[in-house]
Formats: structure tokens, C-alpha cells, sequence
């Protein structure tokens, strides 16, 4: 267990590392940028080949848990929580799900909201709307603490258009900055719920690898400057059971 103290001395002694290997892989010039490139990307509404309907229970299973697509369509997942527990569905490879799942069960308070997930209340409908964009498998789970163990895991199989998969080789190599912050952009401004949804690159001092999450700001000043978009580098901890932005300036 890290105590909020533990947490607190390694914020402020925090060496930060900038983007990440997913973050720096992604597509800065694209509008749905989506920086898992090697499950595909956020799809089109008005592109959308399929719709697949998942449904989600509280025995830990998907409905269906294997999924079959052609390589380049967008798929529409209409996922349904039909049990009385929140449940998700979260696509990446099985890597990246065991990190995120990791850090699930550290922070279990964590609000995400990236475009390759789904985090559904007891009874609601929700969807992901994204393009397979590599043959292989994608892996999808339930990150929500103990299901994941429990087996909600289901995959997508991608099956490629020509013989041979996609030769494009993957960034692995973390990109190491050397700044006391981390990298960002703006994803959402809630001024009313004094919010910031940002992307970001890793945050070593909160021991968390690059994704899209939900932050609060302590400094409310801070919100009227930001706009969708804005690039900027950020210090965050954790407080009071949800994180906070404690500093944030314009990337340069
Ligand atoms: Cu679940």
C-alpha cells in the first residue's frame, strides 16, 4: 500500500519522462489520433462497415468474446452492461491491457477516457467506434479490479487483406525527455466540473504509463486558458482519491 505521504515526497522529488512509446507513436497531425497504432485507431462515425453487439455480464464474460474483422473496417461495438456492476471494454494488445489493468488495481478511483474504451454503469449501452487497421489479434478485457483475473477477456481477430501483415514496425523505444513534467494535450475542458480530460505521456512520479484521463485542476485560473488541442506539459498528483494538476504550461 503507497501511503498519500509516499506519494506526496515522490511527486515533488518526481523525475519525469516525457512521451511515451505509445504516445510519441501516435499521429500528431490527425484529428482521432489514437496513439495505439498497433490495434488500429478511432474510427469514423460515417465510416462504420459493421456493427457488433457485446454484451457484458456480471459472470465476467463477453458475449461474444471473439470477434472476426477484415483489416481496414471500422467496426461499430455497441457494448451493453447487462450485469449489476460497472464493467468495461477496453481494446488494446494484451500488453498494454495487463499495464493498464495494473494500474487499475492502484487506482481504482481513475476516470479514463480514451477512444478505445468503454466504461459502462449497471444496464447502459455505450459504443467504441474504431478501425482495425493491422491483421493480427486485438485484445479487448474488463479492467475494472478482479475481472480481468476473472477472465473478462475476449479478442479480435483481424484478418489481413493481402498475404502478408502490415510490415510497419512499432516505436518500443520510450523517448526520454528531460524535463521534471509530462506531455499532453487538451482533450476536454469541463469548466463546470473544474475538469481537464488530457492525453498524456507517462507520469513517473504517479508510476503511470501514457493514456487519456480525467484530471481536476486546483488552480481554477488554469481552465479559462485552455482550449482543445493545446499541447502543453503538466506536473499531477494524486488527491484526495482522484488526480489533480498541479502545474501546466504550453509545450515549446
Ligand atoms: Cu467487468
Amino acid at each position: 500500500m503507497q501511503t498519500k505521504n509516499t506519494l506526496k515526497l515522490i511527486a515533488v522529488c518526481a523525475i519525469f519522462t516525457g512521451a511515451t512509446a505509445t504516445f510519441s507513436a501516435g499521429n500528431h497531425a490527425g484529428s482521432h489520433a489514437n496513439p495505439d497504432s498497433a490495434i488500429g485507431k478511432a474510427g469514423n462515425a460515417a465510416k462504420v462497415n459493421r456493427t457488433v453487439a457485446v454484451d457484458m455480464n456480471d459472470a465476467m464474460r463477453f458475449t461474444p468474446s471473439s470477434i472476426a474483422v477484415k483489416q481496414g473496417e471500422t467496426i461499430r461495438l455497441v457494448v451493453k452492461n447487462s450485469g449489476k456492476l460497472k464493467h468495461e471494454l477496453v481494446l488494446g494488445t494484451e500488453k498494454e491491457l495487463k499495464e493498464h489493468y495494473e494500474q487499475m488495481k492502484k487506482h481504482p478511483e481513475m476516470e479514463h477516457d480514451d477512444p478505445n474504451m468503454v466504461s459502462l454503469a449497471p444496464g447502459k449501452t455505450g459504443e467504441i467506434i474504431w478501425q482495425f487497421t493491422k491483421a493480427g489479434t486485438v485484445d479487448f478485457a474488463c479492467l475494472q479490479p478482479g475481472h480481468y483475473e476473472a477472465g473478462m477477456k475476449g479478442s479480435v481477430t483481424v484478418a489481413g487483406t493481402n498475404a502478408a501483415t502490415s510490415g510497419e514496425t512499432k516505436k518500443d523505444t520510450p523517448v526520454a525527455v528531460s524535463t521534471d513534467m509530462s506531455q499532453g494535450e487538451i482533450r476536454k475542458v469541463d469548466v463546470d466540473n473544474k475538469k481537464i480530460t488530457i492525453k498524456h505521456g507517462e507520469i513517473k512520479s504517479l508510476d503511470m504509463p501514457g493514456m487519456t484521463m480525467v484530471f481536476g485542476v486546483k488552480d481554477e485560473a488554469l481552465l479559462g486558458k485552455l482550449k482543445v488541442g493545446d499541447k502543453i506539459r503538466f506536473t499531477a498528483e494524486r488527491s484526495g482519491g482522484t488526480f489533480v494538476v498541479t502545474s501546466l504550461q504550453p509545450a515549446q
